[in-house]
């Protein structure tokens, strides 16, 4: 855990507890007997702090958070270092997060390799950081930077960090790294905890007030801004109690639960149960695109901006035109955002090899098909594909709902095909279902799983069925919204329950934005239903300006009457009687659905694991993070609550629902 080594009057203490140096019980006894034997030692004139492998140390041992935390805690360790008569400087050889930088922020002195990052994410777990992060952070840096690193989460470079006064000296080569930290050696103590912050209580008011987005939904935020204005306006230690209190009360709290869950379910994610750990991955050295449309385009961007060679293949030279220059203009946006420099575009685009031969698809190792939704059209190119591509090669389709068997029975290697299905915009959206058919090889999987993360996705294995994970439990909520604006709610009560919630928008707002002509029959003089009606009067959604909402020439939405009105002619229609919809009734029709269709999925063993369909949901539609994903929030609700909610409302379902046996099997003890 611990590792001590003295040169000279030198001791450098190696924190060393892979795979990411976590400040677990063990390591804080070890690092605490450290510094307090160092004290001591006359022989010792100086002590470095550093870390083994990649990494200074990612923190405090999250799996440990929801336990009472054993001896010695963190903040106390880090008292004593920062209280040490002798000099201790960190080494900080590679990235250090939360307890990690804590633990950098407590020593008198830092020196960063130039590749590390710097952070304290705290935030992203629902806590705040609670080893002084708060206290100490605005000393160096002050109230505002301090602010913008602790609410945000986001680590910042060391260029920035030495910059803010964060770090004291940069070193390029990790070879130097312990020498420029022992030139601080004959330096002074130095406490952190002595200095005077720059910047007041009002400073903070002031950085909340400009970042509403950072608080929206989250109770951390809020906290953290608290902390820091004990920091600015309290002594060190009484500062530090105000800290420990935030802390304990966040820790103990439902979203910290929610936000650890998400954590960890989506490192579990990236594991398939009943694969072999030691399956030989295929090389993907290059990446085939068919169809340069909006999807395309957006899957493409994945690979190019991660080094890998794309062709991409149209079959009319304007789309294919058009798709390349989508592409270029989004890295143009997101370079104009000084987010990617002019050479990193170009470095991009030359990577991109847009084409209308479809054969040149036979010397990529993957490649995606990203054609319309539609069965013959998707068995058609897998058919072409199979004529052309290379033995091994992967053979992937980007379908949202059809079955991959299916598609792969079009060719003579179903064990060479899978489902990868991007989410849009596809550049954009982390998550990829990669849905494993009958027949998929296991190495075929484990390749695209690996890749998925190497291009910094989210992936999560689906089965085959209609919809995979996500879109299968859209089909009961979106059902039964419409049902609900049938039987007496509006589009508008129905979308702001879902809003309330947390979710990015309601049903409604999400079919205009996807298409309400998505699945329609394209029929104008047969008129089923509402959605039928909006399409045949061109009512699209928001590609057309009018959906369920009416919207202006800045996609700004507003209530529509002649929506309205069509929902008045069609309950007249079917001989309804509009009655008043509670909230309780649309949030069990269209909530507590989706964690029954969730547990259906999880029964049939389309989805590995329950945590499995929170990251599909987190990752794929912006379910709010703070309630952990449906599966974890239905979980916190009760299986109890939701089958009697359901229950309720059974005769207002379709005849084809039913209750999931898992919500009615004994229900596992909520995480701590
Ligand atoms: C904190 O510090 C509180 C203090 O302020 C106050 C205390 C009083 N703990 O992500 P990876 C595991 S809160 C436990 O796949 P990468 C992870 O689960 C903490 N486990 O690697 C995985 O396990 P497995 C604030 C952790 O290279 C394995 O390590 N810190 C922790 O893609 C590899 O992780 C954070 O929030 C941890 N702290 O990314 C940082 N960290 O192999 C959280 C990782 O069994 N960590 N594991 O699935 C990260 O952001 C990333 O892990 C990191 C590496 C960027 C470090």
């Amino acid at each position: 855990m611990i590792r001590t080594e003295q040169t000279g009057p030198i001791l450098t203490i190696t924190l060393d507890n892979p795979p990411v140096n976590a400040l677990g019980a063990a390591l804080r006894s070890g690092l605490a007997k450290a510094i307090a034997r160092a004290a001591d030692d006359i022989s010792v004139g100086a002590i470095i702090v550093t870390g083994s492998g990649k990494l200074f140390s990612a923190g405090a041992d999250i799996s440990e958070f929801g336990k009472p935390l054993a001896d010695p805690q963190l903040p106390d360790v880090l008292a004593a270092i920062e209280a040490c008569p002798k000099p201790v400087i960190a080494a900080i050889n590679g990235t250090a997060l939360g307890g990690g930088l804590e633990v950098a922020l407590a020593c008198h002195y830092r020196v960063a390799l130039a590749s590390a990052k710097l952070g304290l994410p705290e935030v992203k777990l629902g806590i705040l950081p609670g080893a002084g992060g708060t206290q100490r952070l605005p000393r160096l840096v002050g109230v505002e930077a301090a602010l913008k690193m602790i609410v945000s989460g986001d680590p910042v470079s060391v260029a920035k960090a030495l910059a803010s006064g964060l770090v004291d000296k940069v070193v390029e080569n990790a070879a130097d790294l312990l020498t420029a930290a022992a030139g601080f050696a004959d330096s002074p103590a130095r406490p952190t905890g002595e200095r005077a912050v720059s910047g007041d209580a009002a400073a903070a008011d002031a950085f909340a007030a400009a970042n509403p987005r950072l608080f929206k939904g989250f109770t951390a935020p809020t906290a953290c801004v608290e902390a820091v204005k004990a920091a600015a306006t309290l002594p060190l230690t009484e500062g530090m109690a105000v800290e420990r209190r935030l802390f304990l009360e966040l820790v103990a709290g439902d979203q910290s639960k929610a936000l650890r869950h998400a954590f960890f379910a989506e490192r579990a994610a990236a594991k398939v149960d009943d694969l072999p750990k030691d399956t030989v991955k295929r090389d993907i050295a290059r990446v085939g695109i068919i169809g340069a449309g909006t999807m395309g385009g957006g899957i493409a961007m994945n690979f190019l901006s991660a080094g890998l060679p794309v062709t991409m293949v149209e079959t009319n030279a304007e789309a294919l035109e058009r798709g390349a220059a989508l592409i270029r203009s989004n890295y143009e946006a997101t370079a104009a955002k000084g987010r990617l420099t002019t050479d990193q575009v170009e470095a991009a685009m030359a990577l991109l090899t847009p084409t209308l031969e479809f054969g040149a698809v036979g010397e990529c190792d993957l490649v995606i098909e990203a054609v319309y939704e539609n069965m013959d059209v998707k068995k058609q190119v897998f058919g072409r594909l199979d004529a052309v591509a290379k033995p091994g090669a992967i053979l992937a389709s980007n379908t949202s709902y059809l079955d991959v068997d299916a598609i792969a029975a079009c060719t003579s290697r179903p064990e060479d095909v899978l489902g990868m299905h991007f989410f849009s915009p596809a550049n954009v959206m982390k998550l990829v279902e990669v849905v494993r058919g009958a027949k998929t090889a296991p190495d075929v999987l484990a390749t695209v799983m690996a890749l998925g993360q190497k291009v910094g996705k989210v992936p999560v294995v689906a089965g085959v069925c209609y919809g995979f994970i996500g879109n299968r439990m859209l089909i009961p909520r979106q059902d039964n919204a419409l049902a609900l604006v049938m039987e007496g709610a509006s589009p508008e009560q129905v979308d702001k329950v879902h809003t309330d919630f947390g979710m990015p928008m309601g049903p409604f707002q999400m079919t205009d934005l996807a298409g309400v002509d998505i699945g329609w029959h394209r029929d104008e003089t047969r008129i089923d239903n509402l959605k039928d009606a909006l399409c045949a009067q061109g009512r699209w959604g928001q590609k057309t300006k009018a959906g369920f909402y009416d919207y202006d020439a800045n996609r700004k939405r507003s209530t529509s009457p002649v929506v309205a009105a069509l929902i008045e002619e069609f309950r007249e229609r079917e001989g309804i009687t509009p009655r008043a919809i509670s909230d309780e009734e649309i949030v069990a029709r269209t909530l507590y659905t989706m964690v029954n269709e969730g547990a259906l999925i999880l029964e049939e063993g389309i989805a590995q694991r329950s945590s499995d369909i929170d990251v599909v949901w987190l990752y794929g539609y912006g379910w709010p993070r703070w309630t952990g994903g449906p599966m974890f929030w239905g979980e916190r609700e009760g299986f109890a609550k939701i089958v009697a909610g359901l229950e309720h409302y059974t005769d207002r379902m379709p005849e084809s629902f039913s209750i999931a046996p898992l919500l009615r099997s004994p229900q596992p003890e909520p995480v701590a």
